[in-house]
């Protein structure tokens, strides 16, 4: 026999995770020790359980998947914030619940952690509405079940799922775990309906004398990028990716036509997505910040939105199709149609060139940016953080292999900074980068001490603008200054006297080239560069994109 903590254990190594992240509590430690006994999964401690949330986030980016454990109440309502992230970037992170012993409601126990009444459902209830599946085990017997059936929803939905256990039934006796294909095996496209939707849509894009493709945020999840890439090299088009969706799509390649943001876009890409008459849209996700305040949205008779299981065009609409079956199927059977790149060819702006400053210079965002240009490499994951740090990365150019992680649906001040723990936890042979504002970092700073727990060489560039430039930007009041921190020094303090972590300060180009220098020396453990720059030195894309928001935001309320 198994127990119910040993059977969820095994269930969350076959679907490959070999880490799980936990703050423990007196609900989830018998949970704990059962988990402990899996050795194909380490377990990983975090500072609280926001953080805890997050670093599962990132590793659900790395590893495509990913298991929290946290306590009743106290941890689980800080952890559903991640979850909320997590449901909105479509990312399956499990999150399991310590739960009071299973003879208190009917004793009519009143219970620490608890709301202090006879209620102990308010938890379920509240996860329901962000996850995939909630499932409460009030029997051992019942657990197979009910860890089979939130696992699978977790990893067909791309969304979090919820599993509550009793702090008495972690070591409570149920059956041994079935075949995992029960659990993993995806669901099939309808095959009538896969077939009618690629017939419409070769039909669309046959009529279409300039038609191209936009990926969006979704594509990754719907396990569709090399499906995507194939059908634009049967076209032969112009391709462009949302922000959320950077690095869905090669860079390098010569179809690549740049960031499709509205007017705030990289290599004029707003200028080849307005030209053409043909979008075929893939997981996309246009939101009030995806389409700078409502400015910039395809739709209409030239778009055709390609879901992770549905595809819908002008007077068509087809379900149960999942993405990549419809792109590859679509991609044999489509014509060449490369009018859009012959017409970027003529509109592609030129890189932009940015001079490398006088290193004696003071330091500005420009050259930071420059800067880490220059170390990208195709084992990079750059993470951008909320704030100007989006529009100071988005820019980048990606070699190939380069990963690129954005948490632009949430967005979340301070996720960058567990997730990017939980990414190198997930992927400890890539390079981790992150771009992170003062203003996020001071909200999750303290899970960097995990990085140096677990000697990662995550580098940090926290951008030390004095506030929350991105609110100034979009509303600005004494709000949005903020109390500076010695970043650097508070880094080192981690260490405590056994651990690698490094921080420097930069206020020129010269200071921050040299910080870079040493930062690919600390191989065992966190480096974080404090870039200081003027308060007003921020991009103009995120001028032009805060206005445009803020007008979005101030929009009077229709009369009645
Ligand atoms: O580059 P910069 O200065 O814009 O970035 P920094 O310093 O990280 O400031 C970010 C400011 C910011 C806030 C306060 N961006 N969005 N917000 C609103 C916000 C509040 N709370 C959470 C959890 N997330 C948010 N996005
Ligand atoms: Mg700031």
């Amino acid at each position: 026999m198994d127990t119910v903590g040993s059977y969820l254990a095994t269930r969350l190594a076959q679907i490959g995770l070999k880490h799980h992240f936990v703050v423990p509590g007196d609900y989830n430690l018998a949970l704990l020790d059962q988990l402990l006994l899996n050795k194909d999964m380490q377990q990983v401690n975090c500072a609280n359980e926001l953080n805890c949330a997050f670093a599962a986030e990132g590793y659900a980016r790395a590893k495509g998947a990913a298991a929290c454990v946290v306590t009743f109440s106290v941890g689980a309502f800080s952890a559903f914030d991640g979850i909320g992230g997590a449901y909105a970037e479509n990312l399956p992170v499990i999150l399991i619940s310590g739960s009071p012993n299973t003879n208190d409601a009917g004793d009519f126990h009143l219970l620490h952690h608890t709301l202090g009444t006879h209620d102990f459902h308010y938890q379920i209830e509240m996860a329901k509405r962000i996850t995939s599946a909630a499932v409460s085990i009030q029997r051992a017997e019942d657990a197979p079940r009910l860890i089979d059936q939130a696992i699978r929803a977790a990893l067909l939905a791309k969304k979090p799922a919820y599993i509550e256990i009793p702090s008495n039934l972690a070591g409570a006796a149920c059956a041994p775990p079935g075949p995992i294909s029960a659990v993993i095996d995806p669901e099939p496209s309808d095959a009538a309906s896969l077939a009618a939707a690629v017939d419409s849509a070769a039909a669309f894009l046959a009529k279409k004398l300039k038609p191209m493709l936009l990926a969006g945020p979704k594509l990754r999840a719907a396990g569709a990028e090399a499906a995507f890439l194939a059908l634009a090299e049967a076209i032969g088009c112009s391709v462009a990716v949302m922000p959320g969706a950077k690095s869905f799509f090669p860079e390098q390649h010569k179809q690549f036509v740049g960031v499709y943001w509205g007017e705030v876009s990289t290599l004029g890409a707003n200028t080849i997505v307005d030209w053409s008459d043909g979008i075929l849209c893939a997981g996309t996700v246009f939101t009030d910040y995806s389409t700078v305040g409502w400015t910039a949205q395809p739709a209409g008779a030239n778009v055709l939105i390609a879901d992770p299981d549905h595809v819908s065009l002008p007077g068509a609409d087809f379900s149960r199709v999942r993405l990549a079956d419809f792109l590859s199927a679509l991609a044999k059977k489509v014509k060449r149609n490369d009018a859009t790149m012959v017409e970027y060819a003529r509109l592609r702006p030129d890189r932009p060139q940015v001079p490398t400053a006088d290193p004696k210079a003071k330091l500005n965002r420009k050259e930071i940016a420059r800067q880490i240009q220059g170390i990208m490499t195709g084992h990079t994951t750059l993470l951008l953080e909320t704030g100007d740090s989006w529009f100071n990365g988005i820019e980048t150019s990606l070699p190939d292999g380069a990963r690129f992680e954005i948490e632009m649906q949430w967005g979340h001040i301070g996720w960058s900074v567990p997730a990017s723990f939980g990414y190198a936890v997930g992927s400890p042979n890539r390079k981790i980068v992150v771009m992170v504002g003062d203003g996020s970092f001071q909200m999750t700073a303290q899970e960097v001490s995990q990085m140096v727990r677990h000697n990662l060489p995550v580098l940090l560039f926290l951008i030390n603008n004095h506030g929350y430039t991105i609110e100034v930007e979009i509303h600005d009041g004494p709000y949005n200054n903020i109390k500076n921190w010695d970043y650097g020094a508070l880094i080192e303090a981690f260490n405590a006297g056994e651990g690698h972590a490094k921080g420097y300060r930069a206020t020129n180009g010269g200071e921050l080239a040299e910080a870079i220098t040493k930062a690919a020396t600390n191989t065992k453990g966190p480096t974080l560069i404090e870039c200081v720059i003027d308060r007003d030195d921020c991009t103009r894309e995120l001028i032009r994109w805060g206005h445009q928001v803020a007008a979005a935001n101030s929009r009077p309320p229709r009369k009645a």
